[in-house]
């Protein structure tokens, strides 16, 4: 048998969101959303090539085919879920900070360009899906996904996501997804995460210490 899948834990307590996202929404979230994408993907994956990839390797092989779709939506959402996690942290005032605050001046023209454009790629994206911070070449991108859609497979590097599904967000929100986003990117975004991120997208150039 190969070790199935798992669901990882959250960064941080249930609670730790309050009052930006409620406990009771973040423990359904992970609880039984991103908990149902593991178990349909260990159930998709057993007996095949893919039940001993990595995940990143289940998204890589499984997009673009209609024949390992669901496959591919299974292993994105959990990997999607499981990066957004560490995209939060407790609510702060905390903005970007050093190298990421510089990639992003130097790619959207400031903090309150880069606002602006990432909060608009969430709210306008249609139906459920994902916004994305994304590094790729030189440049810092925001790109907004449908459904499960990975920036993985789309040459670029994740820095930072927000889930826009209805689930994220319907219970502190109801259909107010522009509040949800702008409360989430002013209260809850990790930079140092991001920056993490973009830290290990260009190796190449790291500085010495
Ligand atoms: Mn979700």
């Amino acid at each position: 048998m190969p070790t199935p899948f798992q669901l990882p834990p959250l960064p941080w307590a249930e609670d730790a969101l309050d009052p930006v996202i409620s406990a009771r929404t973040i423990g359904l979230h992970h609880g039984k959303h991103h908990a149902a994408y593991v178990k349909k993907l260990n159930e998709l994956v057993a007996g095949t090539r893919f039940a001993d990839m990595a995940l990143e390797h289940v998204i890589a092989a499984s997009v673009g085919s209609e024949e390992t779709q669901k496959i591919f939506n299974n292993a994105a959402q959990a990997w999607n879920h499981a990066f957004f996690w560490n995209c939060l942290r407790p609510p702060s005032d905390g903005v970007p900070a050093r190298e990421i605050a510089r990639r992003i001046d130097e790619s959207f023209g400031g903090y309150a360009q880069f606002k602006e454009q990432f909060s608009k790629a969430a709210v306008d994206c249609f139906g459920s899906g994902w916004a994305w911070l994304v590094a790729r070449g030189d440049k810092l991108e925001i790109l907004a996904t449908s459904n499960a859609a990975n920036p993985l497979t789309m040459g670029a590097t994740p820095l930072l996501a927000l889930d826009v599904w209805e689930h994220a967000y319907y219970i502190d929100y109801e259909n107010r997804r522009p509040e949800f986003v702008d409360a989430v990117i002013d209260r809850l975004l990790n930079w140092d995460f991001a920056a993490e991120q973009l830290e290990k997208s260009r190796p190449g150039e790291r500085k010495a210490a």
